[in-house]
C-alpha cells in the first residue's frame, strides 16, 4: 500500500528529496507506478488543491508542492513511459494561452510515450497560432490542449477555430482536457475527444486514429 499520509506531508511541504525517496521505496516494495502515482502524488497535490481553495495555503506553497510533485514524476517517467508498442504516431499537445499549469498535461505525455506515440511537447501557454505552425512542421495525427482555468477555457475555442481557419481542422483529431472541463464542453467547442485523466487519454487517442 503507498502511504499516502506520508506522500502527503512530504509534497505539501515540498521536500523534494523526500518525496523521491517515497517514489523509489514504493517502488522498490512492489507498487506499481500507476499506483504510486494516484494514490501518493496525485491524491496528496488534491490535498494541496483542496488547501489553496479554501485559502488556507497560497500560491508560493501550490509552487514549492508542485516541484516536489515533478521530481517524484522524473522517477516515474521512464517506468510510464516505457513503450510496449511501435507506432509512433504524432501526438501534439500543449497547455493554451494564458494558462501556466503544466503537471497534467505532463502526465499525459508520459502515459502516451508509454503507449507507443511520439509526443511533441509545445509547453506552456500556447498561442494558437504556435499550434498552427507545429501541425504544419510535424504532421502529427492527433492534437491535445489542456487548460486547468475556467478563463483559459474559452481559448480552447478559440485555437479550434484557428486551426479550422488555416485549412488544417481536417488532417488532425483534436481531444482536449483539464480540471474544468467536461465532454459536454469538448463536443460544443468542436473537439473530437476528451479524456478525464491520462490514463483515458491514451485510450481516447487510440480510438481517434481507428476512426
Ligand atoms: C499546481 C497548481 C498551480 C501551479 C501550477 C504549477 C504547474 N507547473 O502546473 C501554480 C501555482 C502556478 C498555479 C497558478 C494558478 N492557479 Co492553479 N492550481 C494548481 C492545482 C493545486 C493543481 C493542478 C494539478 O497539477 N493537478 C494535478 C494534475 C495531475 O491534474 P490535472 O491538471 O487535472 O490533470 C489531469 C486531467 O485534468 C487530465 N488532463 C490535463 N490536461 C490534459 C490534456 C489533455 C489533452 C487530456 C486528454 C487530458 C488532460 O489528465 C491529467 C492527468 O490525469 C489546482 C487545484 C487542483 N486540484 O486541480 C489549482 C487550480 C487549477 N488553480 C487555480 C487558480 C485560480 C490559479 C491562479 C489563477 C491563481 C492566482 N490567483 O494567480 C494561477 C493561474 C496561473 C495561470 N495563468 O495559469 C484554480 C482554478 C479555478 C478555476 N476554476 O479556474 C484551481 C482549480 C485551484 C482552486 N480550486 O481554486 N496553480
Amino acid at each position: 500500500m503507498v502511504n499516502k499520509e506520508k506522500f502527503h506531508i512530504a509534497l505539501s511541504q515540498g521536500k523534494m528529496n523526500e518525496v523521491k525517496e517515497l517514489t523509489q521505496e514504493a517502488l522498490d516494495n512492489g507498487e506499481t507506478a500507476e499506483m504510486i502515482l494516484k494514490d501518493g502524488l496525485i491524491h496528496a497535490m488534491d490535498q494541496v488543491g483542496s488547501k489553496f481553495k479554501s485559502g488556507e495555503i497560497y500560491i508560493p506553497e501550490v509552487l514549492i508542492a508542485a516541484r516536489a510533485m515533478h521530481a517524484g514524476m522524473a522517477i516515474l517517467k521512464p517506468i510510464l513511459s516505457k513503450s510496449t508498442t511501435s507506432s509512433q504516431e504524432k501526438v501534439l499537445i500543449g497547455t493554451v494561452k494564458g494558462d501556466l499549469h503544466d503537471i497534467g498535461k505532463n502526465l499525459v505525455i508520459m502515459m502516451l510515450e508509454g503507449g507507443g506515440f511520439e509526443v511533441i511537447d509545445l509547453g506552456i501557454d500556447v498561442p494558437a497560432s504556435k499550434f498552427i505552425e507545429a501541425i504544419q512542421t510535424h504532421q502529427p495525427r492527433v492534437v491535445g490542449i489542456s487548460a486547468l482555468l475556467t478563463t483559459t477555457m474559452r481559448e480552447m475555442k478559440t485555437t479550434l477555430e484557428a486551426i479550422e481557419k488555416a485549412g488544417l481542422r481536417n488532417q488532425v483529431k483534436m481531444i482536449v482536457g483539464g480540471t474544468p472541463l467536461t465532454e459536454k464542453f469538448a463536443g460544443e467547442i468542436g473537439a473530437d475527444g476528451y479524456a478525464p485523466d491520462a490514463a483515458s487519454a491514451v485510450d481516447v487517442v487510440r480510438s481517434l486514429l481507428v476512426q
